[in-house]
């Protein structure tokens, strides 16, 4: 009978929804990732094969996640609809499937590295809720119904109200599940800025400025990216299904492992430490040639090479493990930190405390590395050790444990596949070797020969440059530019084309676009 078997697969669902939307509500009382979709979500990101992971930000770049929530949401619904026509027959079964399914999520909340054993009480409370509501509706979906199939003894009163119980309970299962869901936050996860706002924190003026970003730093082209990439527009790279909460008061930092005397420093201690700030473009390894996950901004820290020499590091060390406090690891040559290059332990992106996004209170930022070994967000541990001793979080999915970002350049005007006026055709974007500096960049139209353009004035080694050229008397027609950049060491950017893993994406940016008669 179809009706049956839809009625039960909607009892299912309503059942499943209860249950997650109960446990999410609950949850907003513990930690974030006490709401068993999030630790189900926070699970997938961390068993996902490297390839898959990469190809997910690579292809959606920072809405990986909302991606990742989408096929949740999907898998779930399906489970539901099984657990639902189970039920039809096997109600003992689909009540232990469902029992089974909400003690696994309440062991998933147990793994993450920010949850206590009480955390598991929304999953639990959500869970006996989502099972009564299976039971009672199963019980509803079948006694109403059941009548109509003997025809002797049909009592329309019965049956409608038999039905009128199903319907009503299933309407009650509906309100409860989605005031539930509004009120938790899985829903919110993507994007969400609760608290970070709210939080209150001063930051204390710097005692060495950035250098005041000159007119000439950028191209005047419309369509070339801002120098300082706007703190709303910045990409966001992290592991974090949701943004950590971590309130100035409970941050502390470590300092921990080979070193002569062990540092904790909180965050009244690190405010008052001399501030500086930094003009220092971030790049993500798994930024595809041409893409979007690169930023500049103007961060404001402590330099960690200061607290580094307060704990002084064993001469054998030679690498800091990172910890921040979801887990997140990062393995960053202790040189790095601990050289004149101005590593710093940020509190401050673009004259503003840190998003919760970008690891409010505190994160690292180091000139001239990929960010999966350098950036931790959110960070707490710093962990003096040896490469041979320890690996990060990436290293153990088979990426480079050093990464030194590599030189690059992309073509942001004209757009891909624009059409562009014939005559002069202007062509510009930005470059980037971070630590390095960018020498020179050259352009090609079609299959001719390279030519040098027009650099924007060097702000730092540590940001990127901007840069235009212009093409005269182009044919009206389809043409394609490419863009390469050498650094200051000489190294000519790869036409090579490479995978990101295991350190970034190598190959010239080209685009087509095509030139019109005016
Ligand atoms: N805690 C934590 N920090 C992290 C990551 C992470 O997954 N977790 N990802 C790193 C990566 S891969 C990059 S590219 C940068 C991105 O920083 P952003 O999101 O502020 O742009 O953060 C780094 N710091
Ligand atoms: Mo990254």
């Amino acid at each position: 009978m179809r009706g049956g078997a839809l009625r039960h697969a909607a009892a299912g669902v309503l059942a499943t929804v209860v249950f997650l939307g109960v446990a999410d509500a609950a949850a907003r009382f513990f930690a974030p990732t006490a709401a068993p979709l999030v630790a189900l979500g926070s699970t997938l990101i961390e068993v996902t094969p490297p390839a898959l992971q990469d190809f997910a930000i690579s292809t959606f770049g920072s809405a990986n996640k909302t991606v990742l929530l989408v096929g949740m949401t999907l898998g779930g619904l399906l489970l539901a609809v099984g657990i639902g026509v189970v039920a039809r027959r096997r109600l003992g079964l689909a009540v232990a499937v469902f029992t089974v399914a909400g003690a696994a999520l309440a062991a998933l909340v147990l793994r993450r590295p920010e949850t206590d054993p009480v955390d598991v009480v929304p999953t639990f409370v959500g869970s006996a809720i989502g099972v009564t509501t299976l039971v009672l509706l199963v019980r509803r979906a079948a006694a109403g119904w059941a009548s109509s199939s003997s025809p002797g003894e049909v009592d329309p009163d019965a049956v409608r109200t038999a039905r009128r119980a199903f319907l009503g309970l299933a309407g009650a299962a509906t309100a409860v599940g989605a005031a539930s869901l509004a009120f938790g936050r899985s829903v919110s996860i993507v994007g969400r800025e609760i608290g970070g706002r709210a939080v209150r924190m001063v930051l204390p003026d710097p005692v060495v400025r950035a250098a005041a970003i000159p007119d000439g730093a950028a191209v005047d082209v419309d369509g070339v990216v801002p120098f300082v990439t706007p703190t709303d527009d910045f990409y966001r790279i992290d592991t974090a299904l949701v943004v950590p909460e971590l309130l100035p008061e409970e941050w502390t930092l470590r300092i921990t492992g080979m070193v002569e005397q062990e540092v904790e420093i909180d965050m009244a201690e690190m405010l008052e430490l001399p501030m500086e700030e930094h003009h220092i473009t971030l790049a993500c390894v798994s930024n595809p040639v041409g893409g979007e996950l690169v930023g500049n901004a103007t961060w404001l820290g402590h330099p960690v090479r200061r607290l580094l020499e307060r704990a002084r590091p064993l001469p054998e060390a030679d690498m800091v493990l990172s910890r921040s406090v979801d887990g997140f690891t990062a393995s960053t040559p202790l040189e790095a930190l601990a050289d004149e290059r101005g590593s710093l332990l940020a509190v401050g992106m673009n004259g503003e405390p840190l998003p919760r996004e970008h690891g409010f209170p505190a994160r690292l930022v180091v000139p001239g590395l990929y960010g999966f070994v350098s950036a931790t967000k959110w960070v707490v541990e710093l962990k003096v050790t040896r490469f041979d001793r320890e690996t990060a979080y990436w290293t153990d999915r088979g990426w480079d444990a050093r990464a030194p970002i590599l030189v690059a350049s992309r073509i942001e005007v004209p757009g891909a596949l624009e059409e562009v006026p014939a005559g002069t055709v202007v062509v510009a974007g930005t470059a980037w070797a971070q630590h390095v500096g960018v020498a020179r960049v050259d352009v090609r139209l079609d299959d001719g020969g390279w030519q040098e353009v027009e650099l924007a004035e060097e702000v730092s080694i540590d940001t990127w440059r901007q840069w235009r050229h212009e093409f005269r008397d182009v044919e009206p027609g389809q043409h394609a530019v490419t863009v390469r950049a050498i650094d200051r060491a000489g190294t000519v950017q790869t036409a090579e084309r490479t995978e990101p893993i295991p350190n970034a994406a190598t190959g010239h940016h080209r685009i087509t676009f095509t030139v019109v008669e005016r």
